[in-house]
């Protein structure tokens, strides 16, 4: 990677550094991606598995594709792009992960604050009542599962056609426009919300850093698209600071 000389000197000024990633982040720990080669929605239709008319019509179906899921993200393990944007949890006073993934490895990669945009794998949430639990059970002993209260539950994760809970929108929005720097990892910057965050910082000036395997939407606007896997690029990157 040839990294410019604005790329270090943004980080010299920086003072607030954002980060958002996409599911690109977990591709080399094993976890699958939605778009392109691959990828879950080249097998699986989004509007059978991923809206809310579709839990509604067939839970249980859901929950075997959530279920199956779970027990191939359980054993995998964060790489070292995640562990490069956990250290930079503690080298930037103020740094912000915003994340569109819902596989829990920035947690376990030790990153302790997070933005979780379309919420986790790991959590459930009572229809009825709304209470959200962790749920780390994989394969789940009951499909569908049930609350204590009688009423079944749903993985508490942002479907097409949901909206993203008003605070954590706005805490990201808050988080793309305040940064310095903002780097992008491994989205293909399709799917609204999220897709709008890099272009928000933009906005505020900030310098957006784009690493993935190819050109995105976002590609053209960033001030560097840097082409090559996360595992590759972030200890480059942490290595010039
Ligand atoms: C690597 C790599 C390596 C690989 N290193 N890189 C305008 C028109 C039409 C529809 C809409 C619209 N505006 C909004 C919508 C609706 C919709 C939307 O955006 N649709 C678009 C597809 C057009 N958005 C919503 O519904 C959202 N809600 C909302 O907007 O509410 C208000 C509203 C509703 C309806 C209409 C209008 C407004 C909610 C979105 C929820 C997204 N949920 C999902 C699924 C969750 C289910 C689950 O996981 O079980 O979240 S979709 C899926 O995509 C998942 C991801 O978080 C999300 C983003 O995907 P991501 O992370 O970018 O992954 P990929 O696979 O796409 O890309 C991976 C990238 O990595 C690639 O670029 C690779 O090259 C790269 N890569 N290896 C670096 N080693």
């Amino acid at each position: 990677m040839n990294c410019s000389s604005s790329l270090k000197n943004a980080f010299l000024s920086a003072k607030k550094v954002t980060v958002l990633t996409g599911a690109g982040i977990s591709a080399e720990s094993g976890v699958p991606t939605f778009r392109g080669e691959g990828g879950l929605w080249r097998n699986f239709r989004a509007e059978d598995l991923a809206t809310p008319d579709a839990f509604e019509k067939d839970p249980k179906l859901v929950w075997e594709w959530y279920d199956w899921r779970r027990q191939v993200i359980k054993p995998l393990k964060p790489n070292r792009g995640h562990e490069v944007i956990a250290r930079f949890e503690d080298r930037f006073s103020d740094f912000t992960l915003i994340t569109q993934n819902i596989d829990g490895l920035h947690k376990k990669a030790g990153n302790e604050k997070m933005i979780e945009l379309h919420g986790n794998i790991w959590k459930v949430r009572c229809l009825k009542e709304g209470k959200v639990e962790d749920n780390l059970e994989a394969p789940l002993s009951l499909i569908p599962p049930y609350c204590t209260c009688g009423s079944l539950l749903r993985p508490h994760i942002v479907w097409f056609g949901e909206s993203l809970p008003y605070d954590t929108i706005q805490q990201a929005y808050r988080a793309s426009e305040e940064c310095d720097i903002m780097i992008v990892v491994g989205t293909s910057a399709v799917v609204q919300p999220a897709a709008s965050l890099p272009i928000i910082a933009r906005q505020h000036d900030a310098y957006v850093i784009e690493i993935n395997t190819e050109e995105t939407p976002l590609s053209g606007i960033a001030n560097e698209s840097l082409i090559g896997k996360a595992g590759d690029i972030l200890p480059e990157i942490e290595r010039l600071l």
